[in-house]
C-alpha cells in the first residue's frame, strides 16, 4: 500500500495486538510511542514534547462535565454517569494536523450522536461547543505570560457534524485509557477536520443556536476557520495544504503523501456541505 506502509520498524510496536493492523485503506498505524509523545496541547506548552513531559500534572479524577444551553437535561455530571451504559468502539482514523503532519491512530470512544443524545438537545440547538479544563495550577501553559490564547480552549461543531457517525467522543487510544497528553479523560475526534477541532480534556458542553467561537479562529481568523475541513485545494496563508508528512517522518525519509479532500472521508461527509463554498468556509 501507500508509501508509509513499511517505514515503522517492528521494534516500535511495543503494543503487540496492534502490530500489522491497518486503516481501511491499508495504511500502517503510527506507532503508539509517537502518538503519545508528539502532541499539541498548548495548556502544557508549545513544544511537541511538552504535553508528554508535563500533562501528568493534571488531575483527571474526579472529572465533572457541565452541560448547558438548549437541551432538556443540563447540569453537572460525573464522567462515570455520562459514559455508563454507552458501548465503546475502536476506530482507526487518519488524523491530519493543520501544520501538515498526519498520523493513523486507533482511538476508542463513544459515537458522539449517542453521547450527546442523552442530554436531549432541543430543536433550536444548531451547534455544540466544547470547552477544555481551565486550571492554571496544573496546566503550566495557562500560566505562561505570552501564550496569546484566551483560555479556556474552546471548539465547536454544527450539530449535524457532531451527530455524524464518524464523530467520536474519545476515551482511549491504542486499547488503553487516554494518556493525559492526548486529552484525558474525554476528547473530541472529527477525522475529516484539521486536528485543532479535536478539543481535549472536555469539561463543558454547550448547545447553542448560533455558531460558537473556536480558539484558533479567535487567534488568527485569516488562517483558521470554524469549519476546518481538510482541503488540499485551500492553502494555509503561510504553507501549502496539498501534501502532508505521515509520521514517522524523518529528514531523510519525509514520507510526504498527498492530502485528500475531507482527509479521505469525502464519500461519507461531503453531503454535509452541499451548496457551501468551502473556500470561504475554510
Ligand atoms: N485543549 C486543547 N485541545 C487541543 C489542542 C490544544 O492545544 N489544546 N491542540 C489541538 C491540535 S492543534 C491538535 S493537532 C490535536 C493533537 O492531538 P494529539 O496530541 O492527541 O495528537 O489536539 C487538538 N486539541
Ligand atoms: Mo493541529
Amino acid at each position: 500500500m501507500g508509501a508509509g506502509a513499511s517505514l515503522a520498524p517492528p521494534s516500535l510496536f511495543a503494543n503487540a495486538p496492534y502490530e500489522g493492523k491497518t486503516s481501511e485503506r491499508g495504511e500502517v498505524l503510527t506507532p503508539e510511542e509517537i502518538v503519545t509523545s508528539y502532541n499539541n496541547f498548548y495548556e502544557f506548552g508549545t513544544d511537541k514534547g511538552d504535553p508528554a513531559r508535563y500533562a501528568h500534572e493534571m488531575t483527571i479524577e474526579p472529572w465533572t462535565v457541565e452541560v448547558r444551553g438548549k437541551a432538556a437535561k443540563t447540569g453537572k455530571f460525573a464522567l462515570e454517569e455520562l459514559t455508563k451504559g454507552l458501548a465503546e468502539e475502536e476506530r482507526i482514523y487518519r488524523f491530519r494536523c493543520v501544520e501538515a503532519w498526519s498520523m493513523v491512530v486507533p482511538w476508542t470512544g463513544i459515537p458522539m450522536a449517542r453521547f450527546l443524545a442523552q442530554f436531549e438537545p432541543e430543536g433550536s440547538a444548531k451547534y455544540v461547543q466544547f470547552t477544555t479544563l481551565h486550571r492554571p495550577s496544573e496546566m503550566r501553559g495557562q500560566r505562561a505570560l505570552f501564550s496569546g490564547i484566551d483560555w479556556p480552549y474552546v471548539e465547536g461543531l454544527r450539530l449535524d457534524e457532531a451527530y455524524h457517525p464518524l464523530t467520536l467522543m474519545v476515551t482511549g487510544v491504542y486499547g488503553k485509557p487516554l494518556p493525559n497528553q492526548n486529552g484525558a479523560p474525554l476528547r473530541l475526534m472529527v477525522p475529516w477536520k484539521y486536528g485543532f477541532k479535536s478539543v481535549k480534556s472536555i469539561v463543558k458542553i454547550t448547545f447553542t443556536e448560533r455558531q460558537p467561537r473556536n480558539t484558533w479562529n479567535i487567534l488568527a481568523p485569516q488562517e483558521y476557520g470554524f469549519y476546518a475541513n481538510v482541503n488540499p485545494e485551500v492553502d494555509h496563508p503561510r504553507w501549502s495544504q496539498a501534501t502532508e508528512r505521515r509520521l514517522p517522518s524523518t529528514l531523510f525519509n519525509p514520507n510526504r503523501i498527498p492530502t485528500l479532500p475531507f482527509n479521505g472521508y469525502g464519500e461519507e461527509v461531503a453531503g454535509l456541505y452541499a451548496g457551501m463554498d468551502l473556500r470561504r468556509n475554510y
